[in-house]
C-alpha cells in the first residue's frame, strides 16, 4: 500500500529541495561515499571465516578512512560552543541610518545562524567556566553574509590587537604542564594582566556574575567595537550593537557554576537546545548606541578604544529588532564547528572603524579558517554559504565544490561578454566608507587611550551590593590560586586604582600587605545603572527548571499543579525522585520519574519543590542526598517550595527559621503556585547572603 504523504514530508522535500546538502536518513538506503549500496557494514572482507581481511574490501577502507580524519583542529579560542538558527526582523526602516536592506523592511525575515562560546577552554571544556561568552551572529541577508561577532561582556582586555596572541597564551593551560583547564585563575594569565593596566576595566566584568550566565538565553551581547552605519546618501555614523535578552540578564552563583562543571558540563548547550525542542524559543533584542560623526572627539574616552563602553544613560540604546533562535542544529559538526565568522563580513551600510583591535580581527579570521577548515574553500560549506549565488574568478584549492563553466577566469575579459560583472555602488555594490586618513607611521599609541581606571571605578560604582560582594570574592578566589606573590601584589596594587575598599577586601584574604589609606571610596562616584545585571530582569521565565522531590505515594496533583503554573509561563517542573520507572502515586496512579538524586542535583535547577504524599516525603527524609538537594538550594539562593506534609523533611534541613525564610515558601492551597512563581522571578533570594556581608 502507498504510504501516505504526511506535511512533516512535505515540508521536509521543500527543504531537501532548498537545502540538498541535508541529507535524511530517514527510510533511505546505506551507501558508500561514492553511492554504492551497501550489502553488510558490520564485518570485514577476509579470506575464510578465520582468516585475513582483504584490501578488496573497499567498504573497510573508506570507512575507516574517514573515520581517521574526522577530527579537524578546534578553534584557537572560543573552541567550546553551541548554536542555533534563526530569525532577525527589524522592527522598523532603519533607513535614516543604514542603506543595509536587512534592515528595511519589518516584513521580512532574515536567516540567522548563532554560535556562543567560551573563550579559554577546549572544545570538551565544561560550560560554566568563568569566562566571557562569543555571542557570534551570521545574517545571511540579500545582500551577502553579515556577521556580527560579539561577545557578552561590552568591552575587551586588550586595546590592541598585536597584543592578542599574548593575552590568550597567558590565560590558556599553562605550556609546561597544560594546566589550569578553562580557568583564568592561575599565575600566567593574572600576571599579563597585573602588567596590562588597559584589561582594569575588562577585569572587573570578567570577576563579575556577567562571566557564569545561568544560560545563554539569559546573556547581553555587545558588537564591542564602535562601528558605522553608511545611510543612502552616503552619510556616516558611529554606532555601537548591543543585544538585550528578553529574558533579562540571570547569573548562577560561582559555587554553583563550579559544580555544574562536575554535575552537567553541557548545562548551557544542553539548555539552549531543550529551550528550542520545547517551542520556548530564546530571544533577544537587536539595539544601537548612535554617534553623529560629529560629536566622534566630544566624550572623556575614544571611541575607537574598545576598552570603553559609551553609559548607556549618556547615549540610550534604540532597540531596532528583534533575534530569535528556533531551529536547533540537524549536525553539530556541519552546522556548529564547521561554521565561520569573519568580522570582516560586512553588507553596504554597515563598516568598521579605525579600532586598532578590530582592525586586527579583519585579518585573524580569514586567516585562522585556513588551519582550522583546511584550505580557503570554507565559505562554500552549507552553514558558511550566503543564500545569494556567489560568483567571482576565485577558483581550485583545496575541497572546491562549485564548477565554474566555461573558459573565462579572469577579468576583465571579452571572451565570457565581460562577466561577471561590477555594480554600482547605487544598485548594491559594496564601498568602504571614504573616511579621510593620512599620518606619520608609528607604533605609538594615541593619548586618548590612556585613561585605564575610570571607566573600571564607574563600572564598580554601578554594582549592587550582592554583585559587588561576588565582584571582591572572584578576585579573592582568582588571586588566591595566584602562587607567585609579586604578582598578588601587583594586582591588588592595581585594583588600588579602581577602588581602595576593593584593593584592601581582597589584599586582606590573599596575603598581600597593602600599605593603603584604608576605606578611601573610590577613585570618583559617577554610575551607570544600566551595567548592573539587575537593571534588566526580564519578563517570564521561558526554560526555566524546577526539580520536584517525589518517590513512591507522591502526591502526583501537587506536581501537576505547580507544572502547569509553571509551563504558563514557559518554565518547566522536573520529578526528581531515588530511581527511575513506574511510581504509584497518592492518587492510586502511576507515574514515571526518569531523574534521580544521584544523576541529577540541585545545582541543575531554578529550584525545588517537595511534593506531598505521606509515604513519598517519609521514604526521603530517610535520603541525606534529599536533604542536600534541598540545602544546596537554600544556598544557592534559589526558590524552595514544600508540602505541608513535608513540614518534618525541612526540619532536617539547615534552614533554621524556614517558615519565615524569603523564598521558602508552604504548599498552603491555591495560591501556592501563585506566590512560587512570583518568588522564583526574582530569581534569586539574595538576602541570605546579605546577611554575611561585611559593612
Ligand atoms: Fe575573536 N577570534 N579575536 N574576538 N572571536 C576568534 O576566529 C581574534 C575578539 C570572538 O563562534 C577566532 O574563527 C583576535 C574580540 C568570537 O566561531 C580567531 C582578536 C571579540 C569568536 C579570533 C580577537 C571576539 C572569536 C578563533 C584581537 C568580541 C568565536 C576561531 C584582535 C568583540 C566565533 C575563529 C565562533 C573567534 C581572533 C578579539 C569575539 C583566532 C586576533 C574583541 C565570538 O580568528
Amino acid at each position: 500500500m502507498a504510504k501516505k504523504t504526511t506535511k512533516n514530508d512535505t515540508e521536509n522535500k521543500k527543504t531537501q529541495l532548498l537545502e540538498p546538502f541535508r541529507i535524511e536518513t530517514q527510510g533511505e538506503a546505506m551507501t558508500t561515499d561514492q553511492g554504492i549500496a551497501i550489502e553488510h557494514t558490520e564485518d570485514s572482507l577476509r579470506a575464510g571465516v578465520r582468516g585475513p581481511t582483504l584490501m578488496d574490501d573497499f567498504h573497510l577502507r573508506e570507512k575507516i578512512m574517514r573515520f581517521d580524519h574526522e577530527r579537524i583542529p578546534e578553534r584557537i579560542v572560543h573552541a567550546r560552543g553551541a548554536g542555533a538558527h534563526g530569525v532577525f526582523q527589524v522592527y522598523e526602516s532603519q533607513s535614516k541610518l543604514t542603506k543595509a536592506k536587512f534592515l528595511q523592511d519589518p516584513k521580512k525575515e532574515t536567516p540567522v545562524f548563532v554560535r556562543f562560546s567560551t573563550v579559554a577552554g577546549s572544545r570538551g571544556s565544561a560550560d560554566t567556566a568563568r569566562d566571557v561568552r562569543g555571542f557570534a551572529v551570521k545574517f545571511y541577508t540579500e545582500e551577502g553574509n553579515f556577521d556580527l561577532v560579539g561577545n557578552n561582556i561590552p568591552v575587551f582586555f586588550i586595546q590592541d590587537g598585536i597584543k592578542f596572541p599574548d593575552l590568550i597564551h597567558s590565560v590558556k593551560p599553562e605550556p609546561h604542564n597544560e594546566i589550569p583547564q578553562a580557568s583564568s585563575a592561575h599565575d600566567t594569565f593574572w600576571d599579563f594582566i597585573s602588567l596590562s593596566p588597559e584589561s582594569t576595566h575588562m577585569i572587573m566584568w570578567h570577576l563579575s556574575d556577567r562571566a557564569i550566565p545561568r544560560s545563554y538565553a539569559t546573556m547581553e551581547g555587545f558588537g564591542v567595537h564602535t562601528f558605522r552605519m553608511v545611510d543612502e546618501k552616503g552619510k556616516s555614523r558611529f554606532v555601537k550593537f548591543h543585544w538585550k535578552p528578553l529574558g533579562g540578564i540571570h547569573s548562577l552563583v560561582w559555587d554553583e557554576a563550579q559544580k555544574i562543571m562536575g554535575k552537567d558540563a553541557d548545562f548551557h548547550r544542553r539548555g539552549l537546545s531543550e529551550m528550542i525542542d520545547e517551542g520556548k524559543f530564546p530571544e533577544w533584542e537587536l539595539g544601537v548606541q548612535v554617534v553623529e560623526e560629529k560629536d566622534e572627539m566630544k566624550f572623556d574616552f575614544d571611541l575607537l578604544d574598545p576598552t570603553k563602553i559609551i553609559p548607556e544613560e549618556v547615549v540610550p540604546v534604540q532597540i531596532i529588532g528583534k533575534l530569535t533562535l528556533n531551529k536547533n542544529p540537524d549536525n553539530y559538526f556541519a552546522e556548529t564547528e564547521q561554521v565561520a565568522f569573519c568580522v570582516g563580513n560586512l553588507v553596504p551600510g554597515i563598516d568598521v572603524t579605525n579600532d586598532p583591535l578590530m582592525q586586527a580581527r579583519l585579518f585573524s579570521y580569514l586567516d585562522t579558517q585556513l588551519s582550522r577548515l583546511g584550505g580557503p574553500n570554507f565559505a562554500e560549506i552549507p552553514i558558511n554559504r550566503p543564500v545569494i549565488p556567489v560568483v567571482n574568478h576565485q577558483q581550485d584549492g583545496h575541497m572546491r565544490q562549485g564548477i565554474l563553466k566555461g573558459r573565462v577566469n579572469y577579468f576583465p575579459n571579452s571572451l565570457g561578454g565581460g562577466f561577471p560583472q561590477m555594480t554600482p555602488e547605487k544598485q548594491g555594490g559594496f564601498v568602504h566608507f571614504p573616511e579621510a586618513v593620512s599620518g606619520v607611521k608609528t607604533r605609538e599609541r594615541s593619548p586618548t587611550f590612556n585613561d585605564h581606571y575610570s571607566q573600571a571605578t564607574l563600572f564598580l560604582n554601578s554594582l549592587t551590593p550582592i554583585e559587588r560582594q561576588h565582584l571582591t570574592e572572584a578576585a579573592i578566589f582568582e588571586l588566591s590560586k595566584v602562587e607567585d606573590q609579586g604578582v598578588r601584589d601587583r594586582m591588588v596594587g592595581n585594583l588600588m586604582n579602581v577602588d581602595s575598599k576593593l584593593a584592601d577586601d581582597v589584599a586582606a584574604r590573599v596575603g598581600v600587605d597593602l600599605p593603603s589609606v584604608k576605606n578611601a571610596g573610590p577613585a570618583h562616584k559617577k554610575t551607570s545603572p544600566a551595567v548592573s545585571m539587575m537593571s534588566r530582569p526580564g519578563k517570564g521565565l521561558k526554560g526555566r527548571c524546577i526539580a520536584v522531590l517525589a518517590t513512591d505515594g507522591f502526591s502526583n496533583s501537587d506536581f501537576t499543579n505547580l507544572n502547569n503554573a509553571l509551563m504558563s509561563e514557559g518554565a518547566k517542573a522536573e520529578l526528581v525522585g531515588t530511581r527511575i520507572g513506574a511510581h504509584n502515586t497518592a492518587e492510586g496512579e502511576v507515574a514515571m520519574i526518569t531523574k534521580t538524586l544521584k544523576n541529577t542535583a540541585s545545582v541543575l535547577y531554578d529550584g525545588v519543590y517537595i511534593a506531598g504524599g505521606i509515604a513519598s516525603v517519609q521514604a526521603l527524609s530517610l535520603e541525606a542526598d534529599a536533604i542536600h538537594f534541598v540545602n544546596e538550594a537554600y544556598k544557592h539562593h534559589k526558590t524552595i517550595g514544600f508540602s505541608k506534609d513535608a513540614e518534618d523533611l525541612m526540619q532536617l534541613t539547615f534552614i533554621g527559621d524556614f517558615e519565615n525564610s524569603q523564598g521558602v515558601i508552604s504548599d498552603s492551597g491555591k495560591k501556592f503556585a501563585q506566590d512560587f512563581i512570583a518568588a522564583l522571578k526574582s530569581h534569586r533570594h539574595w538576602d541570605r547572603e546579605i546577611a554575611h556581608i561585611p559593612a
